[in-house]
């Protein structure tokens, strides 16, 4: 570690998060090494603007090809990077996905984290490390709203090897004096989010269909809570939990909740369209009340083996020791997404 240098070490750098992460990072000086997984396809797209931009860029931005399930690789960045902080944001993060590879899941979100952690204490090294925890450890909920002190109920193989990761880190912390932090943080949309999350699959879809490109919009359960926040502001909660003097484990959120049938109606009002729900259960649809159109139907292959049916976080606590609040409103954060979206739509860009 060169002397004052500040130097992160970030896995999942071309997720949602790793992207706006990095730019935080890079802003505040830092040099960033990202882990880079091999894909036989292209997987930069969040990062390139990055990558390409010299004047941010100024030898301060490199990736790695790296995977949070190979020990010796994970060993040799943290030997030869010298971090001195490490953001552990790579994982399978699909919560229905994990039901279907349970084991990948386990091995990258719960086993990936240990192998980090144990090559940071292996080579000795005075790094902090965050990880990316989250809401889904309380599951079927115990309290509401959750603060740190809730109660765990994992609900899905994604939730059980997250939790297995966040106790890992405390272990780890108590037992060898590690600087590492949990940041239990609930869900965080942009319009950088994977089209497969919900909120983005509505944007991307209700943007199509008011553009004349897609038919319907196929969803699961419309009646699930969950509390949404802005990326960019969650990112910037991560950086300050490594500045705190002590490690310690925080929930970010926004103290707010609402359903997917809200966000779908939310998004087609931003597109000037009012949605009006017929029927229930497997037969319930949503029509646009201008046309009578019917554009929301229900799919079952959406449904979850076991849901979450409500999330609500207290930031209470990241308030008062970090300084960090939430910004971004509900209404204003699906009009960041639908605008992007509809801009795309219109010019027939993917
Ligand atoms: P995301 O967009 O799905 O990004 C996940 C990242 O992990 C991608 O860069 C992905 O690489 C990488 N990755 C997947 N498998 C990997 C492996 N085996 N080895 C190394 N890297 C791997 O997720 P996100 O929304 O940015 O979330 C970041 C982290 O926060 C995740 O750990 C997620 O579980 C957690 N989290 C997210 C939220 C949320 O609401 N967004 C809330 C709480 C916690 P590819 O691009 O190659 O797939
Ligand atoms: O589902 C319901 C679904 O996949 C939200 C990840 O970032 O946040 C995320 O996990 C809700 C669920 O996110 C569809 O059943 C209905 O109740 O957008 P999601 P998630 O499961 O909350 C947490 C905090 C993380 O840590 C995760 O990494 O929406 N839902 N219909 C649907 N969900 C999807 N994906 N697709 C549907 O068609």
């Amino acid at each position: 570690m060169e002397n004052g240098k500040k130097i992160a070490l970030v896995s999942g750098i071309t997720g949602q998060d790793g992207s706006y992460l990095t730019e935080l990072l890079l802003e505040k000086g830092y040099d960033v090494h990202g882990i880079l997984r091999r894909s036989s396809s292209f997987n930069t797209f969040r990062i390139d603007h990055i990558y390409n931009n010299n004047e941010l860029l100024n030898r301060r931005f490199f990736l790695h090809y790296g995977d949070l399930t190979d020990s010796s690789n994970l060993n040799r960045l943290v030997e030869k990077i010298q971090p001195t902080e490490i953001y552990n944001l790579g994982a399978q993060s699909h919560v229905q996905v994990s039901f279907e590879v349970p084991e990948y899941t386990a091995e990258v979100d719960g086993v990936g984290t240990l192998r980090f952690l144990d090559a940071i204490k292996e080579t000795g090294l005075k790094t902090k490390f965050y990880q990316a925890s989250t809401s889904e450890l309380f599951g079927k909920v115990q309290e509401v709203p959750q603060t740190e002190k809730t109660p765990f109920y994992p609900r899905s193989p994604y939730a059980a090897a997250k939790l297995y990761a966040y106790w890992i880190v405390v272990n780890y912390r108590e037992a060898y004096n590690v600087f590492a932090s949990n940041g239990i943080l609930f869900n965080h949309e942009s319009e950088r989010r994977g089209k497969t999350f919900v909120t983005r699959k509505i944007t991307v879809a209700a943007s199509k269909i008011i553009t004349g490109q897609q038919d319907k919009l196929y969803l699961g359960n419309l009646d699930s809570k969950r509390d949404w926040g802005y990326a960019p502001e969650y990112v910037e909660g991560m950086w300050r939990i490594l500045q705190a003097d002590e490690p310690d484990d925080f929930i970010l959120a926004t103290n707010e909740t609402h359903s997917i049938r809200e966000f779908v109606e939310e998004t087609f009002k931003i597109l000037g369209e009012e949605i009006v729900w017929k029927g229930s259960g497997l037969n319930e649809t949503g029509s646009l009340k201008s046309s009578g159109r019917e554009v929301v139907a229900i799919d079952p292959r959406h449904f979850r083996p076991t849901e979450v049916e409500l999330l609500i976080g207290n930031p209470a606590k990241a308030a008062e020791k970090l300084g960090w609040k939430p910004k971004t409103s509900f209404r204003e954060l699906i009009r960041i997404m639908v605008e992007s979206d509809f801009e795309k739509a219109k010019k027939r860009i993917d």
